[in-house]
């Protein structure tokens, strides 16, 4: 069985970061350690939230790691609590990646247009760095813009994608992938570009609603996805499917969107799809 580590968060409440990426990359047969950069609460996009960083206990813990000659088949990481935080994660980078393993990097800092509320103006270029080690980045289309500082369009067409995705890879990383694109009303999507000048594109139908998290449960999806031997293309499109079902399954409930989505309830559904992709 294939072994991740994932360094991130850890929201007590609101179904993100750790307690996504855990259930679904577990259920997808992938062991999933954790290494936790910062207890919150809830996540921030609640009124309130509490975070304490946990910055001080990466270090300590990779040297045990080391000590240990523990070994990682996939690094993922996701939310970040600060600057200071994005340095020692390259570090950990420089520490544990290896040529056979892959490096997965949700940049998971904004959405519609903003940087979410617990960072400040400086921590995109921090972020840049951690996804220069990566073979793969999953950004949405504001935290491509705020990384490679083109302008947030809400309207736009595939040049401006393509461009998005040529400055993404500018910054280093193996692949750029970018989510949550839409050229027509009922479909979105995502869109690679890799070094090899390799394209691809996959849309599925668009959800009326939006939840908090769905960023957290694709990036989780497609790790699980890739160390299960997909290719990123069928990793791309699994996630897409399954955040459509989560949506879907969401849809009908009364609790307010940043409780995330309810992707419990869609486990079995997950796998029998991930089994299916696998088998062929
Ligand atoms: O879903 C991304 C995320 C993860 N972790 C924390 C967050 C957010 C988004 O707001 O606040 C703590």
């Amino acid at each position: 069985m294939k072994r991740i580590i994932t360094l991130q968060d850890i929201s007590c409440v609101g179904r993100c970061s750790i307690t996504v990426a855990l259930p679904v990359i577990s259920a997808m047969g992938v062991e999933c350690g954790i290494l936790p950069t910062a207890v919150l609460s809830n996540h921030t996009m609640f009124k309130h939230f509490t975070c304490k960083d946990l910055s001080d206990q990466i270090e300590p813990i990779a040297d045990v790691w080391e000590k240990e000659e523990i070994t990682f088949d996939g690094i993922y990481t996701g939310y970040l609590a600060s600057e200071e935080q994005c340095e020692q994660i390259c570090q950990f980078f420089d520490r544990f990646s290896t040529k056979e393993g892959l490096t997965i990097v949700d940049p998971a800092m904004a959405d519609n247009g903003k940087l979410y509320p617990a960072f400040g103006e400086k921590f995109p270029a921090a972020m840049a760095k951690v996804c220069a080690k990566a073979d793969v980045i999953l950004p949405n289309i504001t935290e491509a813009c705020l990384l490679t500082g083109m302008p947030y369009k809400t309207e736009y067409d595939e040049t401006y994608i393509r461009e998005l995705l040529e400055k993404l890879l500018e910054l280093g990383c193996g692949t750029a992938a970018l989510t949550g694109v839409s050229y027509e009303p009922d479909k979105l999507g995502v869109a690679y570009l890799d070094r090899n000048g390799k394209e691809f594109s996959y849309f599925t139908r668009k959800c009326a609603q939006s939840f908090h998290g769905t960023g957290d449960l694709y990036a989780a999806t497609v790790t699980g996805g890739l160390m299960r031997g997909l290719e990123l293309g069928e990793a791309l499109a699994l996630a897409a499917d399954f955040v459509v079902v989560c949506i879907e399954a969401t849809a009908s409930s009364t609790e307010p969107r940043w409780y995330g989505v309810e992707f419990e309830s869609q486990i079995p559904e997950l796998c029998r799809m991930l089994e299916e992709r696998v088998k062929k």
